[in-house]
């Protein structure tokens, strides 16, 4: 508990049932036109516990190059699908930034899954917030800090929750510790997907 830092906002069961639906119906066709895939990391290759794929004109990848945001996915070299139409209503009625998102990064999160703390700042564009849905089981999120450590916090993330990252918490830090399993019915013990909308190139 405890306020927020600026510019972090969090809208708990912001989708309700049916919208929660509605989305995950979007996001599997999203999955079946570009397959999640495993990124790996830069310089080492080791494999990312969660998967990814990305909708959009541009999508974030990660390979032992690098990372980077792309037009085609990586594995089928095919254009990321477009947006669902939900989650671009959500981005202006949430986000408060007057042009549209370039890239939704998809992650899925096995119940075994979490996702070690970082910034997002692979954007030119970081006057735009991060805009972001999950669904399905609870994640615990962690944000604050610094590499070199300092005080964190953590919140839990539930399906239908909506989180927004701007202004001063833009470049916070944040990670996933831990999905709780069993927590959502609206995946059936597959585990966790969270979607986040990001510009990527400055207006
Ligand atoms: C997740 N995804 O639950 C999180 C939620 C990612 C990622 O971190 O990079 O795919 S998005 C959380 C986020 C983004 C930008 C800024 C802040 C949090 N923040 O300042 O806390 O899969
Ligand atoms: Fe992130």
């Amino acid at each position: 508990p405890g306020a927020l830092p600026p510019g972090l906002e969090h809208h708990p069961g912001r989708l309700d049932g049916s919208a929660q639906a509605a989305l995950l119906a979007a996001v599997r066709a999203v999955a079946t036109a570009a397959p999640l895939y495993r990124p790996a990391m830069p310089g080492t290759g080791r494999p990312f516990s969660v998967r990814m794929t990305n909708c959009g004109s541009l999508g974030w990848v990660s390979d032992r190059t690098g990372y980077r945001y792309q037009p085609l996915h990586p594995e089928t070299g095919r254009p990321w699908p477009a947006i669902p139409p939900l989650l671009l209503a959500l981005w202006h009625e949430l986000g408060g930034y007057p042009h549209p998102p370039e890239a939704c990064l998809v992650n899925f999160y096995d119940p075994a899954a979490r996702l070690g703390m970082h910034q997002d700042k692979d954007e030119d564009d970081l006057e735009a917030p991060v805009v972001s849905v999950s669904l399905g089981d609870d994640g615990v999120f962690r944000f604050g800090g610094s590499p070199r450590g300092g005080p964190t916090r953590s919140l839990r993330l539930r399906s239908g929750d909506v989180l927004v990252m701007g202004g001063a918490s833009r470049l916070l830090f944040h990670g996933v510790d831990r999905i709780d399993p069993g927590t959502s019915t609206l995946l059936k013990g597959e585990g966790r997907i969270n979607l986040t909308l990001r510009r990527v190139t400055r207006p």
